[in-house]
């Protein structure tokens, strides 16, 4: 039987991680395209003298050209400027736009029967972008964006709590910005509601402050992250989160994962990639899980969307102009 093929769209700093994950998890053989001559050469021929240490039979190869990627099982992107502090996502959409546009253009040709996940931001605009360009079917082309906020989110509330990440739930919906919907209701540890547990340890009063301060450090979580690091942003926790999603479909695992996908009416949002739970499989987003939503978080929700939609519309101006 063959192997499965990734392919890795940029080999920037996400890209480097994504390549060493694969490989270290023998999820298939991996081609890393990049413009940057000889970089992902580097990288792929530094991953696999790594091989006899970490005990992995991949093929890794390095390219600057698109043949390359043909038979690809999944695509990952990556490719485009990331954040500078003080810069928002949406600031990179101009550049990003014009880089994305060839890349779906070289997917479009060589991998069109793959399943592409988009992590390039501004994560909602070029997903969209890349789903049109290459006319991949919606349910074969993601973003990802939802597993990595959740997981910032899980994150805190452990940290709060003092348990293990593992037993932590927690959910954010929405578009992958500042005003992404972190799921307070359903945040759970092992199914005890979080907030029950923070109202133990601190009344019901602190408890919400408290609660308040980690969806506060969730939505900006990418930002504390890039003003550490002054030169990009993250890159682990995305190849991460990226990774998770190109596994379950790979593996068919049909895992539930926040995941930004095309909507045709799920949660009263039409014709845009917004972030929902998703369950991912061989066939690609293969079911939406809905659920109903409490009058705050709707508001929460519909201001997440007004925000992807008010990006995703400049799109085509962008292009043209
Ligand atoms: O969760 C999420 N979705 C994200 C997204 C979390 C963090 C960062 N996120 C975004 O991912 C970030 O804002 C960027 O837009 C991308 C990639 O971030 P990364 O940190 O990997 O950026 P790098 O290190 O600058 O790598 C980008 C690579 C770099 O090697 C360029 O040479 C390459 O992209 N690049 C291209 N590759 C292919 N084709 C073209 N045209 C091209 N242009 C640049």
């Amino acid at each position: 039987m063959a192997r499965k093929k990734i392919a890795l769209i940029g080999g920037g700093q996400i890209g480097g991680v994504l390549a060493q994950l694969c490989a270290l998890r023998e999820l298939g053989d991996v081609v890393m395209f990049d413009i940057v001559e000889g970089m992902p050469q580097g990288k792929m021929l530094d991953i696999a003298e790594a091989s006899p240490v970490d005990g992995f039979d991949v093929c890794l190869q390095g390219t600057q050209d698109y043949k390359d990627i043909a038979g690809s099982d999944v695509v990952i992107v990556t490719a485009g400027l990331p954040r500078k502090p003080g810069m928002s996502r949406d600031d990179l959409i101009v550049t990003n736009s014009k880089i994305m546009t060839s890349v779906a253009e070289g997917i479009k040709q060589y991998a069109p029967n793959a399943f592409v996940i988009v992590i390039s931001n501004p994560l909602d605009a070029m997903v969209t972008l890349c789903q049109k360009i290459t006319g991949i079917p919606h349910n074969r082309v993601v973003g990802q964006a939802g597993v990595l906020d959740s997981a910032r989110f899980a994150t805190f509330i452990a940290w709060e709590l003092g348990v293990s990440v593992k037993d932590v739930v927690a959910m954010t919906l929405g578009g992958h910005g500042d005003d992404m919907v972190p799921l307070v209701r359903y945040a759970s540890v092992q199914g005890i509601p979080v907030m029950e547990l923070l109202e133990q340890k601190y009344g019901a009063e602190k408890a919400k402050e408290v609660m308040e301060a980690m969806v506060k450090r969730t939505r900006l979580a990418g930002g504390e992250v890039v003003a550490l690091l002054k030169t990009g942003s993250a890159f682990y926790s995305p190849a991460s989160s990226a990774i998770a999603m190109a596994e379950s479909v790979l593996k068919d695992q049909k895992r539930v994962l926040p995941t930004c996908c095309y909507l045709q009416g799920e949660f009263g949002v039409n014709g845009y990639y917004v972030g929902v739970p998703a369950v991912l499989g061989e066939k690609g987003v293969e079911n939406i899980l809905q659920f109903k939503l409490d009058a705050e978080e709707q508001a929460m929700m519909d201001k997440s969307v007004a925000a992807v939609k008010g990006l995703v519309d400049s799109l085509d101006s962008i292009l043209n102009g």
